[in-house]
């Protein structure tokens, strides 16, 4: 790495505590849960970024093409010295067709993984050596510490939240994460989200069940990881994945199905599991248009554009901070 590839690196530990008792919590629910944010582990990353590759899984794809086409109109509506403030910065690549086109004082990426994260924060701070470029490494459905923003020097600041990764969220827990960004971009600040976009659920279906078998690994990984990080005894042969399109609730659920009448153990606390029993571990919204802005008025933004792909897939939205 060039010497020229400098950047600020803040571990805020998104502890080790919080992931067992969230697994204890989650396992000794009527309906067992594991959140989505525990499926990116340094294996669970390489799966997603994987997933993103997949023929079947359509999101990625579409939104790197829309950011290629649409970049240089988004730049024009953020403005000049602003500072980009990114959520699950994941492997980075859509943040440089942004930065390429807004050209920002700043970059924050905040993720989770925090291998990834430096990865991809090295790589964007030696291709734009000009960006004052941060990482910092924690869970953002947390509170963040904010003075660290305020001492970028931005004229405004745009928070990015690509992947559609808002549709991990419960309609809730959005409208209060979306009241959060907007707090984060302050006054004169702005939002540009990705959201993926209600479509035939044959399509939805294929994207979450792939052929190859890889979505259905990234599931898996995550007792993977309760073995090894919590000293679980998960039989991973014992569970399998299946992914469904709920159209009443406008999501896709993944499940980890349990095959058999089992008992697992984690760090010492014993969970019983009837056959055909499932962990819910991951929804996946998908709003239309129409929704998302909804939404987005709901929790004090001004939806001042959206750009939609020709097969209307997907959708980035650019929402604004009202005076
Ligand atoms: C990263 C949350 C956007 O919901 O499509 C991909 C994760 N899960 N395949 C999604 C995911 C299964 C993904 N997000």
């Amino acid at each position: 790495m060039p010497s020229s590839a400098r950047y600020e690196y803040h571990d805020l530990k998104p502890a080790a505590a919080s992931f067992l008792d969230d697994v204890v919590t989650g396992l000794s629910a009527p309906r067992k849960t594991l959140s989505p944010k525990y499926f990116y582990d340094t294996r669970g990353s390489q799966l997603f970024d994987a997933i993103c590759e997949l023929p079947e899984y359509y999101p990625t794809r579409t939104e790197l093409a829309m950011l290629e086409a649409c970049a240089p109109e988004m730049a024009e509506r953020i403005g000049p010295k602003s500072g980009i403030v990114e959520y699950g910065s994941g492997s980075g690549r859509k943040t440089a067709i942004l930065i390429r086109a807004v050209r920002p004082l700043a970059y924050v990426a905040i993720d989770i993984s925090g291998e990834q994260l430096r990865a991809a924060v090295a790589g964007l701070a030696a291709a734009f050596p000009e960006v004052h470029m941060v990482a910092m490494c924690a869970d953002y459905t947390r509170k963040l510490p904010l003075q660290k923003l305020d001492a970028l020097d931005a004229r405004s600041r745009v928070v990015y939240f690509p992947g559609s990764t808002i549709g991990n969220f419960t309609v809730p827990e959005a409208l209060a994460f979306l009241r959060n960004a907007r707090e984060v971009a302050g006054a004169r600040g702005s939002m540009l989200v990705g959201v993926d976009l209600k479509k035939p659920p044959g399509l939805l279906h294929a994207a979450y069940n792939d052929a190859q078998g890889v979505t259905a690994a990234f599931n898996l990984n995550v007792l993977h990881r309760i073995n090894r990080e919590l000293h679980g005894d998960f039989d991973l042969e014992a569970f399998e994945h299946r992914a469904h399109y709920d159209a009443e609730a406008g999501r896709i659920e993944m499940h980890l199905v349990s095959t058999r009448d089992q008992e697992v153990s984690v760090a010492g606390h014993r969970f019983a599991f009837a056959a055909g029993e499932t962990i819910h571990t991951e929804n996946s919204y998908k709003y239309s248009v129409d929704e998302f802005q909804a939404l987005a008025r709901e929790a004090g933004f001004e939806p001042v554009h959206c750009w939609v792909d020709d097969a209307r897939l997907f959708s980035i939205h650019y929402l604004t901070v009202p005076a």
